[in-house]
């Protein structure tokens, strides 16, 4: 295979090799593109090094079998066409396609079979929140229609990039060291020991875009009516998102059900004897591949309802895992140029 990564030098660029190399992804040749700031930069994959080669209108997709995009909406609108127009399948990290009528939106434990209609050649990669809460939403679905969710995420700096990592443990050292001016760049305020409940733009409706990410995409994903109230809120961790998540089902489903059925379940891994302080924590997440849940308990507000708390790497599973499991379903089911 000849595969590409488009945005190579972000985060999520960068986690597309790590987990490509992770999980010996056939990648026969490998082509690195980004940004007129990054082009030139040198990255190794399997021991050879690599040049960042500056994106640009021409045929440079032409012998590529897949590209792993993760380089914002408006490169991905602007360039799809480019990448695509050779038979090129492109799976992108960005929010510019995900409710396209004629993209597929895919979380492979949940609905893989949707990668194999892709008429653009396009595949959307969901937003990482939503990857995480609907590799656990799925086997509950199975069990009972899940009429609606309420969700509230504390999302690690990570999902603001690179540099906000960076700003963040900056923050931490400057507050540790008594400076007087603290170093706000990324955030709308001060992220070390605070949190800000507001992650996007708001909507006129109140709720701000990453929140009707999640009402948007969940429905889509899962093929369902079902309603989701999400408060998305950026907290002073790295790399790892946590949701609390409650539901509300056709038929009351138990923990101990819903235990057996996470247990059971692709992409899950269940973490919770509370007695034992035994839950999923961020720390403790960071560049694993599944999806840790615990808390999982009745909702005592609702006569068919159930709560739980997970915990996933909003670079790995959150973004390039996914995608890259997107690009092993297709391989399984002849990827055809
Ligand atoms: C965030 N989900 O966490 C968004 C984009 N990665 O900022």
């Amino acid at each position: 295979m000849k595969v590409a990564i488009v945005g190579a030098s972000g985060a999520v660029g960068q986690e597309f090799m790590k987990v490509l190399d992770e999980q010996n992804f056939p990648v026969d040749e490998l082509v690195l593109f980004g940004s007129e700031r990054s082009a030139g930069r040198i990255f190794t994959f399997r021991g050879k090094d690599y040049v960042v080669q500056l994106l640009r209108h021409n045929d440079d997709f032409k012998d590529i079998d897949i590209a792993f995009v993760s380089a914002g909406a408006n490169t991905a609108k602007e360039f799809a066409p480019t990448i695509t127009k050779h038979g090129c399948i492109m799976i992108d990290n960005s929010s510019q396609f995900r409710l396209d009528d004629d993209v597929p939106l895919v979380v492979p434990e949940v609905n893989p079979e949707d990668a194999l209609n892709a008429p653009r050649g396009i595949i959307a990669n969901p937003n990482c929140t939503t990857i995480l809460m609907v590799v656990a939403l799925k086997p509950l679905e199975r069990l009972s229609h899940i009429k609606n969710i309420q969700v509230a995420t504390y999302q690690a700096a990570s999902g603001a990039g690179l540099e906000a990592m960076d700003e963040l443990a900056l923050q931490h050292a400057e507050i540790a060291f008594n400076h007087d001016e603290i170093t706000v760049r990324h955030f709308q305020h001060q992220l070390a020991y605070n949190v800000i409940p507001h992650i996007d733009v708001f909507q006129p409706n109140g709720y701000t875009r990453e929140e009707e990410k999640m009402y948007n995409e969940t429905r889509k994903i899962m093929h369902s009516d079902v309603r989701v109230s999400a408060t998305c809120v950026r907290v002073p961790v790295m790399r790892s998102h946590s949701e609390a998540i409650w539901i509300e089902t056709e038929r009351p489903i138990s923990p101990d059900e819903a235990r057996r059925a996470f247990m059971s379940a692709p992409g899950l891994v269940v973490y919770d004897n509370p007695y034992t302080n035994k839950y999923p924590m961020p720390l403790f997440v960071n560049h694993k591949d599944p999806v840790y849940v615990g808390r999982i308990r009745e909702d005592l507000s609702s006569d068919n309802g159930l709560t739980f708390w997970i915990v996933g790497d909003q670079i790995k599973k959150g973004a390039a895992l996914n995608a890259v499991q997107i690009g092993q379903y297709l391989l399984q089911h002849g990827l055809n140029r």
